[in-house]
């Protein structure tokens, strides 16, 4: 990694049309970002649905990036690649093809009108904790939010099974 790239985790979210490939499909478009090396993926986990329970069962992961690309320039190609694989957001906390969450970006924090880094409600989402924690280590800080360890033993439970 040069100096003017940053690690980042990207948290994928899917209840439609074929959870699993759409998560696939995203990553394999990550992968081919210019400016994006796809370093690691956690495995994939089932999760109840976090807000209306009239909606399928997600599918969550996590995936680590290095990037050259800024926060807003990296959070183009994520929303890029939602609308690529035609996402349909079908009510606020409903049911969607594909949700690519910038959760981390190095241990920058940011709040600006497109975006708040780290992302908000991490702590109270064990489908983001769980697998973020398979990629680093347990004593591993969410910047101002905690350590993971902690976070995850304190944070609800969506009844994750790892596929
Ligand atoms: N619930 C789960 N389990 N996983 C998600 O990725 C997810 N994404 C969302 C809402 C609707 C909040 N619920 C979720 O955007």
């Amino acid at each position: 990694m040069s100096n003017n790239e940053v690690r980042c985790y990207i948290g994928l979210g899917s209840n439609l049309s074929g959870p699993v490939e759409q998560l696939t499909h995203a990553l394999d478009s990550l992968a081919h970002v210019s400016g994006i090396t796809l370093s690691q993926v956690s495995p994939f986990y089932t999760s109840k649905p976090m807000g209306p329970q009239d909606q399928p069962d997600y599918v969550n992961a996590v995936a680590e990036i290095v990037t050259r690309l800024s926060p807003h320039r990296l959070l183009d190609c994520l929303q890029a690649i939602e609308q690529q694989q035609g996402r349909l957001r079908l009510q606020h906390w409903g049911a969607r093809t594909v949700d690519l969450d910038l959760l981390l970006y190095g241990e920058q924090q940011i709040h600006d009108d497109r975006l708040t880094v780290p992302h908000p409600g991490i702590a109270e989402r064990d489908f983001v904790l769980r697998p973020l924690s398979d990629l680093v280590p347990p004593d591993f800080t969410i910047p101002g939010v905690g350590v993971i360890e902690q976070l995850l033993a304190n944070c609800p439970s969506y009844d994750l099974i790892r596929l």
